[in-house]
């Protein structure tokens, strides 16, 4: 999958490109992620690529001809084939892992990164094909935005985590945003590893007893009880099994309860 990325800050990339999973997408040749300096789409002696606002009010915005000119660029380069173009943006439509999902499926994908109080709106209306935003907090530009979305993009590519063994893992997983069935997952559970003992904090006794579905059910209820208390809009999305249901059940009846375990 080819990522082009627009933006005035290209350096900005080099510390996520250089590590860890987007590194070896890109070595394996599954991610080719192309930097583009907005700044060498302008014709004028400053390379200018923003300007005051039109109605007035602080900061400055991104001129749209620079920005037109990059993604020209590159459609006349690929001449033929079609791709969508991603302004990331504050009023973008919110990213998930069905929009990265869908994504996923395209051969090519264009990023183009704001910064100052925003891009023309004639990018978003005329030129990109799509606006997706991280989250509602606010971030200096959008290059973290591009970033995050071609990290969760990539890690869905067939064979870009290499290890086989733990993406079977991960898919199998009885509750996991990316298992299939049309469930929208659960949080994860607790994980822990050695030692058993660490500073008087034990692991749950239940993990070291080697009784593999009682380990499964207490897994499956921490799960629920943790997205139930901290997140339920997830449980309101999902479909529950008849053991979620019997669980959650046991879980509500708990809390009702004046003694109740902390998750
Ligand atoms: C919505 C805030 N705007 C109020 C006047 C100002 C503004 C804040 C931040 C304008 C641009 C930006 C830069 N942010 C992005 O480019 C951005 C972003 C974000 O701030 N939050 C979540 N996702 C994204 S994607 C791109």
């Amino acid at each position: 999958m080819i990522f082009d990325v627009i933006t005035i800050f290209p350096d900005f990339f080099s510390g996520i490109l250089e590590q860890g999973m987007l590194k070896r997408a890109r070595l394996s040749g599954h991610a080719d992620i192309r930097l583009h300096d907005l700044r060498d789409s302008t014709d004028d002696r400053h390379r200018t690529v923003d300007d005051r606002p039109f109605g007035g009010g602080p900061g400055m915005v991104f001129k749209p001809e620079p920005v037109f000119r990059a993604v020209e660029s590159l459609k006349a380069e690929a001449a033929g084939s079609d791709f969508p173009v991603i302004l990331l943006s504050p009023q973008g439509r919110l990213l998930n892992h069905s929009v990265a999902q869908e994504l996923s499926q395209q051969a090519r994908l264009v990023l183009i990164c704001g910064r100052y109080e925003g891009v023309d709106e004639r990018v978003a209306t005329h030129l990109a094909t799509d606006e997706i935003s991280i989250g509602d907090y606010v971030l200096s530009g959008g290059e973290l935005a591009a970033a995050v979305v071609m990290e969760a993009v990539t890690r869905l590519l067939p064979g870009a985590l290499g290890n086989e063994a733990s993406v079977d893992q991960e898919s199998f997983a009885s509750f996991d945003f990316e298992s299939g069935g049309g469930r929208h997952g659960l949080l994860d559970f607790p994980q822990y590893t050695r030692p058993p003992e660490f500073g008087g904090l034990k692991v749950p006794e239940i993990l070291l007893s080697g009784n593999h579905e009682e380990i499964r059910l207490w897994r499956h209820r921490q799960a629920l009880a943790k997205t139930w208390r901290r997140r339920p809009d997830l449980l309101a999305k999902s479909r529950l099994s008849r053991e979620d249901q019997v669980l959650l059940e046991e879980i509500q009846r708990a809390e009702m309860e004046p003694a109740t375990q902390k998750v």
